[in-house]
């Protein structure tokens, strides 16, 4: 057996938050040889419904939780923390400027990438789910200096296995039979769920699918606002979908990514396929030895130029908006 991880979750009060920490706490995101202390951070009005989930997270006598502490101080929160799950954010609210969204998250992301800077293990590994989870990863890498960039993540894996789900229906292959779907840009409507490399059972999924009136028209939007679709049918956002992406995401980070598959990675890009240095992005990722490495090499044909590239304007306009706001 291996000596605890640290595993901190922010806005673990929250809905994504319960679907995520059972499975945590069960051994689904680090294997059933590595037992967690989990940290929880809320702001002080829920913590006390954390502590209600930390209860119930008591009751089920998991056998690799260690230990459980709630706190509302994030520097106690990421204190020795080896892997950050930064699920909880400030919603954007009826009427509110994309100004306003940016500067409430970045009072959130700011302290919280200076607490990370200040107390983190050597091997912090950050997830950020919250939205928007592209730049509010960006501002909270750009307040700890002493973590290389690489270590802030931006959530993009419910995107790719959205893609992967509506390639296999789309196909009749079994999910299993997927691989090497990219999702490239920021985690909004925006984003571009990208085929051209995707695989099924070995083939090129692109020429398989060969319609690019449904890759245009059907794939890409049901994709891209699959988030919207599940609010307008379950009243209420995406949570279990997005608690197993994040632990998709992590277990991949640790684990490696399986053999002759890549998957999807908001992560800081280095000018590779054009995307300017320094934006945390959807790119296609292995992980090798516990860091993610950029699949290089890919042919960008001029559709998924202009994808990529309205996608990435979205980006650097968020980015351009938090740097004059003061907040990177
Ligand atoms: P909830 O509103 O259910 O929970 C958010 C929790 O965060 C609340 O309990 C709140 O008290 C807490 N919180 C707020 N500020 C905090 C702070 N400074 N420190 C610690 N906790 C804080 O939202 P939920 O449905 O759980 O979604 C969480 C975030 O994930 C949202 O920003 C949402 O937009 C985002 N999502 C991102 C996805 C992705 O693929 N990247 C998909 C799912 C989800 O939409």
């Amino acid at each position: 057996m291996n000596s605890p991880v640290n595993v901190t979750v922010t806005g673990a009060a929250g809905q994504i938050g319960y679907a995520l920490l059972f499975r945590i706490a069960s051994g689904q995101l680090l294997g059933p040889d590595t037992p967690v202390s989990l940290r929880l951070l809320e702001i002080t009005p829920a913590l006390k419904a954390a502590e209600g989930t930390a209860m119930e997270l008591d009751d089920c006598a998991f056998p690799l939780l260690s230990g459980i502490e709630i706190t509302d101080d994030a520097k106690k929160a990421f204190d020795g923390v080896n892997i950050a799950l930064l699920v909880g954010a400030r919603p954007r609210t009826a009427g509110m400027e994309r100004a306003d969204l940016l500067s409430a998250n970045g009072g959130i992301f700011k302290p919280q990438g200076e607490a990370i800077n200040a107390g983190a293990a050597s091997d912090v590994r950050v997830l950020v789910v919250g939205n928007p989870a592209n730049t509010n990863a960006l501002i909270a890498a750009s307040h700890a200096p002493d973590v290389p960039t690489e270590r802030f993540t931006a959530m993009m894996r419910l995107d790719h296995n959205r893609a992967i789900s509506q390639l296999a229906a789309k196909t009749g292959a079994p999910v299993s039979d997927i691989s090497k779907v990219t999702i490239w840009g920021n985690h909004s409507a925006s984003q571009f769920p990208d085929i051209l490399h995707a695989e099924v059972a070995g083939k090129n999924a692109a020429q398989t699918v060969n319609d690019q009136a449904w890759y245009e028209n059907d794939f890409i939007p049901t994709v891209a606002k699959r988030g919207a679709a599940i609010i307008e049918a379950r009243g209420a956002s995406s949570a279990a979908s997005a608690a197993n992406a994040a632990i998709d995401h992590v277990y991949d980070w640790v684990n490696g990514t399986a053999e002759g598959d890549w998957t999807s990675v908001g992560m800081v890009s280095d000018g590779s396929y054009g995307i300017p240095a320094g934006l945390i992005t959807g790119l296609p990722a292995r992980s090798v030895n516990g860091s993610w490495e950029i699949v290089q090499g890919l042919e960008i044909d001029e559709f998924s130029r202009g994808r990529i590239d309205a996608s990435v304007a979205e980006l650097v306009g968020e980015r351009d908006a938090v740097k004059e706001l003061g907040l990177i």
